[in-house]
């Protein structure tokens, strides 16, 4: 088994070492070397949301049969690639659909009720000083949401439990929904006031968060994304807050992690985390298990237990 990414949790590795021969790309100074002498050998890749299975990758091994993503995004394997080689990809759904959404709620709140300012306010002592200004009501506000896969749905009920009116927007109108449908982001984000981003990463939904849907969401609004980073085009974004042509935004993926535009350090209507959407141990230990089960599977000739079934399905903005 080859390790593309760092270890993303202890257990995962532990497990992968009991059973497997683990080769962890990252500690690998010769990776040529290691290719030459290894290639044949490599059965099985495991990577994440920063570094999966590129096409590079996949050509330097040739008895590659199952690439195993502990991640729900697949955005990082060439999967078109594996279909033509019949390599197999599974990934992490469902187990982290509660995290992510918690957090999309969290980053709303964070962001209109100021609540990491507030904290800083009251370390920093100077509520000693003064009055803290007052914040903006979440309780009732538009939720668009782009995409409503499994994530987007989850965050659609919580948002909905907040009296939230929720419309969104996908590839293709949802008959067993009860909320609105736009046929264009731009659309979504003019009628809502709280835009979120919740739709796989694929070649059609890059950037689909651009300066046109930053403009049409206004100085009012506010952008929520817990997708990638590169649905958003991050110099539009930067530009749309530092010139107050963006009320605010909860952001928890860029475009070139761990880098982060610094123009936003300064913006207390900005709230920034480090990519956490599924970061709970619960969470974590439910993708591993999911990422050993797979490989397990696989290599027990049994069904895999989270396919990734079609390109299609992959293309879609309903996924995940
Ligand atoms: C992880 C993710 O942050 O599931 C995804 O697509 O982005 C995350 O769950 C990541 O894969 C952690 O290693």
């Amino acid at each position: 088994v080859l390790m593309t990414c760092l270890p993303p949790h202890p257990y995962l590795v532990e497990q992968l070492e009991k059973r497997f021969t683990l080769h962890k790309l990252h500690l690998i100074p010769d990776k040529a070397q290691f290719f030459s002498t290894h290639r044949a050998a490599i059965r099985a890749v495991v990577g994440n949301s920063t570094a999966g299975a590129d096409a590079e990758l996949i050509d330097q091994l040739p008895n590659l049969e199952i690439v195993s993503s502990f991640s729900v995004g697949l955005d990082k394997i060439d999967l078109a690639k594996c279909k033509e080689r019949g390599i197999r990809v599974t990934n992490t759904p469902d187990v982290l659909t509660d995290d992510v959404a918690d957090l999309a709620i969290g980053l709303m709140l964070a962001v209109l009720r100021r609540l990491c300012e507030s904290d800083r306010y009251v370390r920093s002592g100077l509520w000693k000083k003064g009055d803290y200004k007052l914040t903006t009501k979440f309780t009732g506000k538009r939720v668009g949401i782009i995409g409503l896969g499994r994530i987007g749905m989850a965050i659609a009920k919580r948002a909905e439990a907040f009296n939230c009116p929720i419309s969104y927007f996908a590839r293709t109108e949802k008959t067993d929904v009860p909320y609105k449908y736009h046929p264009s982001v731009t659309e979504l984000a003019a009628n809502c006031d709280i835009l979120v981003v919740a739709c796989a990463l694929t070649q059609e939904t890059r950037h689909i968060v651009n300066r046109e849907v930053l403009d049409a969401l206004g100085p009012k609004g506010v952008l929520i994304n817990i997708g990638r980073g590169p649905h958003v085009d991050e110099p539009e974004l930067v530009a749309a807050l530092v010139e107050g042509r963006l009320g605010g935004a909860g952001i928890d993926v860029f475009e070139n992690e761990p880098h982060v535009p610094e123009e936003l350090f300064g913006l207390e209507n900005v709230v920034l985390l480090p990519h956490v959407g599924s970061g709970t141990e619960e969470t974590r230990k439910e993708m591993a298990d999911l990422v050993l089960g797979n490989l397990e599977a696989h290599f027990l000739n049994k069904p895999l237990l989270t396919p990734v079934v079609s390109l299609d399905d992959l293309s879609s903005v309903h996924a995940p």
